[in-house]
């Protein structure tokens, strides 16, 4: 599949690969205009829907991950133009759709609706060149891709409010310490590390690192009780699985598991 906004790829020598999704509009600083969303969109659900790939990375450039959604598209609307269309691609939570793991491989810029695009994301690795920041309230707007939920449900209310209020950028370390990025790389190693971190789960049983994914999100939706118990369920759930034998036999026996994903 050819796309004029997004590049793809398929990375991986095991049995299960990672697909890499690149944002792809340099002159715009990857500007997550309505093409590039609608690719993105396509492009996710088509990985998850092959069962050779097991993850999937997505990136941007050396300079920007992508610098928000696309100013000039969004300049002319009016409320209820942008009420009645939902202004911005349908696509924007697609991502949320993904049933397998979507590492963000952040360099440069993440802001505005890249910033909200990596934290759709299910962790997010940055090269030591990374900003992350929700400056919509430079524009006389409000983020409106959850910003101002996921934000301070990941760094808290004090560093959230303190980014969207006066718009100023963190950077990588700042962003490390508070808990947005789970690691922070030398800029040239950033696509490495990403796909060495998908090879690893590739290697996992699918039904686990699926499950993992869906309970994590869980824990922000339902109180703890519910979430454990949901937890306990999947928990006895795999005990139905190959893998499950496969996977502690392989332990006893001490020789690599070979999970077939079901
Ligand atoms: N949209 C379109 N074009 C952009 C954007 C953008 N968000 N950001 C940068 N560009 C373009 C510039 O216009 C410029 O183009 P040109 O060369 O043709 O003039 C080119 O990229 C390079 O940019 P700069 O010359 O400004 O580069 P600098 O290095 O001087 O500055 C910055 C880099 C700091 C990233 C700067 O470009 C900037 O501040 N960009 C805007 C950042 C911003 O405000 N982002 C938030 C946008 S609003 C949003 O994301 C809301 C999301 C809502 C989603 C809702 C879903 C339903």
């Amino acid at each position: 599949m050819t796309y004029e906004c997004i590049l793809t790829a398929v990375h991986g020598d095991g049995p299960r690969k990672t697909g890499l999704i690149t944002l792809n509009r340099p002159k715009a600083l990857n500007a997550l205009s309505d093409p590039l969303m609608d690719e993105l969109g396509e492009a996710l659900l088509a990985f998850d829907a092959d069962d050779g790939i097991g993850c999937i990375v997505l990136t941007g450039s050396e300079r920007a991950f992508a610098a928000g959604a696309d100013i000039p598209t969004m300049l002319p609307h009016t409320f209820v133009s942008a009420f009645k269309s939902g202004l911005l691609s349908k696509n924007w939570e697609t991502i949320l759709q993904v049933k397998k793991p979507v590492i963000a491989a952040v360099a440069g810029y993440a802001l505005g609706g890249g910033c909200e695009l990596a934290m759709m994301c299910d962790f997010i690795i940055a090269a030591d060149s990374a900003k992350f920041g929700q400056p919509e309230i430079k524009l006389g707007v409000v983020p409106g891709a959850g910003g101002t939920q996921r934000l301070p449900r990941s760094i808290g209310k004090s560093k959230a409010m303190d980014m969207l209020l006066t718009a100023r950028m963190m950077d990588a370390a700042e962003a490390e310490r508070a808990g947005l990025v789970s690691r922070v790389v030398a800029a040239e190693k950033l696509l490495d590390e990403a796909l060495a971190a998908a090879e690893t789960i590739n290697g996992f049983s699918g039904p686990s690192v699926a499950l993992v994914k869906e309970l994590v999100n869980l824990a922000y939706q339902t109180p703890l009780r519910d979430g454990v118990a949901v937890e306990r369920r999947y928990f006895h759930a795999l005990f139905g699985s190959h893998d499950q034998r496969e996977g502690m036999e392989a332990f006893l026996a001490k020789r690599a598991p070979n999970f077939e994903h079901r």
